[in-house]
Parts: structure tokens; sequence; C-alpha cells
């Protein structure tokens, strides 16, 4: 390892059991069976009852004066930036995955009920088994910035990288359209399906299909493939990343809704990825296949020459390039990691702020909506001042609150419930992928703002804990006024319809709906009002903030 960790971090990081495993649901198995018969399967009968289909390529018409002729540079440039950005977003995908290595279609996220987990354990069911107990180790030669439990930064490296992603992509794309570049990858004709069927014949009865000139165009099953990769992943990738945001969720709840729910968002945001894997082995293996120097000379130069080494060289130096950037990040993530957050913070922090941070949680759930299972996160209190309130049920609790304002206060648990209760139904989203669907009761935060009228320069309320963090300290986070103004953000007392337990953050927790749940600080102990976030704990919003890297505003 040429990464120092402290021997806290080490335990988290680098846990003894690094174990890898991949455990399908058995519908699972039966549907990747049904899938295997239905393509190879198929494939087989036809070639063994009526032998190969004619090969479609033969048909394809010389190439005319109306064709697109190589490569342009642009073309040429957008295809490797994106390549470097996609395995930038992969890896760092896998990083945020492990760290609840569980996908699920449903919304309660039972132990159980993935459809795959990437977890040798099962949940216990005898113990209290957190969500971060659950995360898993994944190699950093893998994973961005791998290890266990990196979530903070893997975000950083995986959300800086989507606008810019996204950007390349439109660059692309709006170039073919100008050009006559888009006749490659767009089919015109339903013909492509039949065609593209019979190439695939070849392929999987391991018959070499004849190699069109790919100077000019694509055989069909390659054409499918290429217009899949540009035109149908990208959209997808992106709607099912934004359908996992707390402030879309809790918003447009059609977008999740697009997907079955919030979880199979998450697990077609997986196979997305797995899909983009999956073609990238074949695209590399093929490219090898077919000519690699000519085929290099293509998408590197632009030029179509079998025997000039060019291209052959250049890929060679993308390939240097791409280790060079590997360590590089592994050296940011590690040694840099302010710099990325702060990079994260001043990119997409500006945007959701400008964006999805000003919607209005908007309630949808219903009672029979809420959650049978609730994942559990954080170190209960362990404090002798919070055991002996709960000892006593909280009688003698009091809320203070103070800061920058007129009227600091002091409220027992008695006292806040007079001063009104509100009751949604919402989502929780937790930062390390899971979800669930509780109703909370509690006072309006908006109701505290008016008893203890804040001075106007106050722009941030903290929320402190009777818990400490992950290394310790006290656990405290922080949200804008703003935010905690917002319908539904309350100071909960009531989940599903009881008291709230130890487990859920007795006697008073937070709920603020267009953020993650790191933000829902548990076990309120106290409450401040600022007029800026970076005077409390190290400055950077709250503890996970300042600990783990996490965002100031979580609104993805
Ligand atoms: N005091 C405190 N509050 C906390 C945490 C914590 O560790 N300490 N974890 C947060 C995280 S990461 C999540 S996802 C939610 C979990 O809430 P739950 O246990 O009710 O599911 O609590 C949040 N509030
Ligand atoms: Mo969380």
């Amino acid at each position: 390892m040429f990464t120092r960790f402290s021997p806290a971090e080490k335990a988290v990081h680098f846990p003894p059991d690094r174990r890898v495993y991949i455990g399908l649901q058995l519908r699972v198995y039966v549907i990747i069976g049904v899938l295997l018969l239905l393509t190879m399967g198929v494939a087989w009968l036809q070639y063994l009852l009526y032998g190969l289909p004619a090969d479609p390529s033969l048909s394809l018409s010389a190439p005319g004066p109306g064709d697109p002729a190589g490569f342009p540079v642009l073309i040429c440039l957008t295809h490797w930036v994106n390549f470097f950005f996609l395995t930038l977003l992969v890896r760092s995908g896998l990083s945020i995955l492990m760290d609840h290595p569980r996908l699920y279609w449903n919304n309660s996220c039972e132990p159980g009920s993935e459809w795959v987990r990437f977890t040798p354990l099962l949940v216990p069911k005898d113990k209290l088994w957190t969500a971060k107990e659950d995360a898993r180790y994944i190699s950093p030669l893998i994973g961005l910035p791998g290890y266990r439990h990196t979530v903070g930064i893997a975000r950083c490296w995986h959300f800086l990288h989507v606008p810019f992603f996204l950007l390349n992509g439109l660059v692309f794309v709006v170039f073919l359209c100008c050009t006559n570049q888009w006749l490659r990858l767009v089919p015109v004709s339903w013909q492509i399906l039949p065609d593209a069927w019979k190439v695939f014949v070849h392929y999987a009865t391991l018959h070499m299909p004849e190699e069109p000139n790919g100077f000019y165009h694509y055989n069909a099953l390659q054409q499918f493939s290429y217009f899949g990769v540009v035109f149908i992943f990208p959209p997808l990738a992106m709607l099912s990343g934004m359908a996992m945001s707390p402030a879309i969720e809790n918003r447009w709840h059609w977008v999740p809704k697009l997907f079955g729910n919030r979880q199979g968002a998450r697990s077609v945001h997986f196979l997305v990825m797995l899909g983009y894997v999956m073609f990238a082995v074949i695209h590399v293996s093929m490219i090898a296949a077919t000519g690699l120097a000519r085929n290099m000379n293509h998408i590197t130069i632009g030029t179509d020459d079998p025997a000039n080494p060019t291209g052959l060289y250049i890929g060679a130096g993308i390939i240097a390039l791409f280790i060079f950037t590997c360590v590089a990040a592994h050296w940011i993530s590690w040694r840099r990691p302010r710099m990325l957050q702060h990079a994260e913070a001043w990119l997409n922090g500006t945007l959701w702020k400008l964006s999805i941070n000003q919607f209005r949680p908007k309630g949808y759930y219903k009672k029979e909506d809420i959650s049978p299972y609730f994942w559990a996160n954080g170190k209960l209190p362990d404090s002798e001042e919070w055991k002996g309130l709960a000892g006593n049920a909280f009688k003698d609790y009091r809320l203070k609150v103070g800061g920058l304002v007129d009227n600091p206060v002091e409220l027992s648990l008695e006292e806040l419930m007079k001063l009104g209760k509100e009751e949604t139904i919402t989502m929780h989203h937790c930062i390390q992928g899971w979800s669930g669907i509780a109703e909370w009761g509690g006072l309006p935060i908006k109701a505290i703002v008016d008893l203890v009228k804040p001075h106007a320069e106050v722009t941030t309320v903290v929320f402190y804990s009777f818990g400490e963090g992950l290394y310790g300290g006290v656990y405290y986070d922080t949200h804008t006024l703003d935010n905690c103004l917002k319908p539904a953000s309350i100071l909960a007392w009531e989940m599903n319809y009881q008291p709230l337990t130890a487990v859920y953050g007795a006697p008073l927790r937070l709920r603020v709906e267009n953020q993650l749940g790191y933000k829902m600080v548990k076990w309120i102990r106290s409450i401040e009002f600022v007029a800026s976030h970076t005077t409390v704990g190290k400055g950077y919003g709250g503890k996970n903030e300042d600990d783990e890297y996490f965002d100031l505003l979580a609104n993805t």
C-alpha cells in the first residue's frame, strides 16, 4: 500500500475481511439463463438447422460520395476523452456501490430482498447491524479511490466528471449531426434488426463475418451496439442517476417512477455501467481481432492505412496516460482530498444550489408505502448524560436553542410538542445507497425560527448531537436556514406513529427532505444559529463533511 492510513482510518478502510463475493438471487440466474437461451441458444439452433445466414455485410454497397469517409479530429478527440471520463465514472461508481453492496427493486432495502449482493455477509437478525458496518472493501486497483467506506471521495470523483462527461457527449453528438458522420451510427432502416441478428449468429457460432471497410461503415451488429452506447445508455444513466437524488425524488416523483422506484433506478444505473463495461471488453477485443494497426489509425489520426504504426504508438501512449491518471487520481484521493472536496463544492455544490436545491419537497407517500424495514446508521450515544436522560424517558431533556438569536430558549419535549406538530411520510436516502419510507411526526423547524428570532446575518443552522462521529468527536451537521424553512423540515419525535426509539434518534432527530441521510442529525442535543458554517467544527459544514469529505449541500 502506498497510502498512509492512521490506525483509526485503517480499521475502517482496510479491514481484515476483504473477501470478494457476488451473490445472485435464484430468479436472476433464471433470467440470465433465459436470456442466454434466447440469444446463444437460438443462434446455435438456427445454425445447426439452417446453416449460417447470408452475411449482410456482403451486400453493403461500395462507399459512395454521400457516405462519411474517415474520422474527423473532433470524433477522435471526443472518443478518447469519453474513454477517460467513462473509466473514472465506472471506477468511482464501483467504490460508491461497495458502500452499500446490495441492489434491490424495492424501496425498503430489506436484507434478503436484494437481487444481487457483493458481500458474503447475511445481516444478523439478533443484533443491531448498521449500514456502515455492512460496507465492503474494494481494491483501489478497481475502485476509485477503493478501500472500504470511501464514499465521500468516490462521490467527488464521480460527480466532478458528470458535467464534463455530458458536455463531451454533447459535443460528439452535435458534431455527428452537423456532418454526415451520424450515418455511421444511426440506423436508417428497420432492416438493421434482422441484419444485426444475422451477424450475431456468425459471432455466436464462432464464425467471423466479412469485415466491411470500417473507414466508411460498420457491420449491422456493430452499428446497432454503437448506437446503443451513444444514444441509449447516456440518457438512461443520466435519468437513473437523477432519480437517486432526494431533492428530485421528493419533488418530481415521476423521475424515479420511470424505473419502478428509487432502488430500481439505482439498479438500472448499475446495469448501464455493466453494459458499458461489457461493451468495452467486446469493443477492444474486436478492434484487436479485425486489424489493430488499421483500426487504431482510424480512431487516433483519422487515416486509413493498415501498415502505418502511428496509431499503435499513440494507442500505447494513451494506455500510459491512462495508467498515469489512475495513479495520479489515487495520489490526489489520499494526499489532497480537501482539494477534491473544494472542487466538488465549487462545481456541483454551485450547480445544485442553483437548481435542484430550490425544489420544495411535496408529499407523495401514503401509510401503506411505509417500509417494513429501515436500515439504521451511526453510533448510539454512550455519554452518561444521554443515558441518564434516556433512563428517565427524556423527561429531563431540554433542547437548547441559541446562537445569533434574539430569544435563546431551552425547551422540554412537552413544550416542543405544544408548539405544533406536522406529520410527513417521506423517503430517506442514505449516501451509501439504501432508502426507506417512514412517517415522521414533529415540530416544523420554522416554529423554532419564529420563536427564537434569528439575527439578519444568520444563514445557517447547526444541529449538535449527543452521539459521536465515525472517528470520534461530536456529531453535528448544518443546514441553510432556507432549507430548514422548506415543507417537511421538522424536528421529529415520532417515527411510524410511535415515539422515536433510541436507535432511530431519541429524543429528537432532524428531517430535511431535500437532503441525504447524513444531514439528518439524530439524538439532537442543541441547535445554534450562525452566520456561516465555516466557524463550526473543521469548517466544512458537518462531522462527515469534516472527516469524510462529504458534500456540504447533499441534494444528490
Ligand atoms: N448523531 C448522528 N446522527 C446521524 C448519524 C450519525 O452517525 N450520528 N448518521 C446519519 C446517517 S449517515 C443516516 S443515513 C441517518 C440514518 O438514520 P436511521 O438510523 O434512522 O436510518 O442518520 C444520520 N444521522
Ligand atoms: Mo447515511
